[in-house]
Order: structure tokens, then sequence, then C-alpha cells
């Protein structure tokens, strides 16, 4: 919960409010289109993280690049599911956190993405902030606030 007292929400750590990796689905660069749309499609989100097997973090792999990438001028070619690797369509250019920055970074960055990853100095995935839980804390904020202005 947000400690009014102090009002510093925006000044708070990252570490506070991520999802902690165990808990976030991901695939692996070496994973196939095919296993990273099962993913996808099970656990029911558009994007998640794209690690190695030591559990760096390289990149975002979401259903939208995957079809893109199997799009044909004529049709949609299933076949190349089993071929293409993640690490032939994911995004690399998404960009991260760490535990230590400021919410206040977080918040600007979830303005156009819908989570942002949090990784550690040597680029080890160590989770997610999603704009569910930043939206969660601010609206019990307000809602504090409002409750305070009525005392
Ligand atoms: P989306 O998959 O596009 O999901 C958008 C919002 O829809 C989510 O917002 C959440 O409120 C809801 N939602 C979607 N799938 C859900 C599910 N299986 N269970 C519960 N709620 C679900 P946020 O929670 O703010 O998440 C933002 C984005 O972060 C998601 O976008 C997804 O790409 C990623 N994400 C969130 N939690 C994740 C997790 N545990 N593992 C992997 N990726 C996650």
């Amino acid at each position: 919960m947000i400690d009014l007292q102090t009002g510093d929400f925006l000044g708070k750590d990252i570490g506070s409010f991520i999802i902690p990796s165990e808990r976030v689905a991901h695939v692996q660069i070496g994973n196939n289109l095919e296993h990273a749309l099962l993913v996808l499609t099970r656990t029911g989100y558009t994007a998640i993280p794209v690690l190695d097997p030591t559990y760096k973090f390289h990149g975002l792999i979401s259903s939208p690049l995957i079809l893109d990438a199997i799009m044909g001028l004529e049709r949609i070619e299933f076949e190349k599911l089993e071929h293409l690797v993640v690490e032939d369509v994911m995004n690399s250019n998404a960009p991260t956190l760490t535990m230590a920055d400021p919410l206040e970074k977080g918040l600007k960055l979830l303005i156009n993405h819908p989570f942002i990853c949090t990784v550690d100095e040597e680029g080890y995935f160590e989770g997610i902030l999603t704009r569910r839980v930043v939206l969660k804390q601010m609206n019990a904020l307000v809602h504090q606030l409002k409750l305070k202005e009525m005392d």
C-alpha cells in the first residue's frame, strides 16, 4: 500500500511493485514459433518476455509479431511456425528497468508499453512492472486522498 505520510509515491523503488520472475510466463530464444504461440494462447497474454537458458532477458514476443512472420502474400504460411525460432522475430528493443529505478520512470514507460521487464545489472530477468499493478496502487492512493479530504 502507498504511504500517504511520506507522500512519496513516484519516488518509491520499482521493486515493491513488480511481479516476480517465477510468476511470469516466458519463452526461450531457441523455442520455435509454434511453442511460443501455444504459450501465448494458453496464458491469454498478448506479449511475454523472451529469456535464454540462464534467465538473461533478450526481448519480447507477441501474437502480432508471430502472425506477421508467417503472413505470406496470399495465405498464412502455418508451416513456418515449426521452422522459425523466437529469436528470429522477437522485439529486442524493448525498454527495461532495474529494481532501484523510481516508479516515476516506470510510469512514463507504461504510457506506451503495457508492461516493462525488470533486469539486474548483468541483464538477468527479475520480473515485470504492469499497468494493472501501478493503476491499482494509484487507485488506492486517490481513494485515500479523497477520504483525507473529507476529514
Ligand atoms: P495483455 O496480455 O495484453 O493483457 C492486458 C490486460 O488484460 C492485463 O493487463 C490484465 O489486466 C488483463 N489480462 C490479460 N490476460 C490475463 C490473464 N491471463 N490473467 C489475468 N489478467 C489478464 P496487465 O496485468 O497490466 O498486464 C499488461 C501486460 O503484461 C499483458 O498484456 C501481458 O503482455 C503482460 N503480462 C502481465 N502479467 C503477465 C504474466 N504473469 N506473465 C507474462 N506476461 C504478463
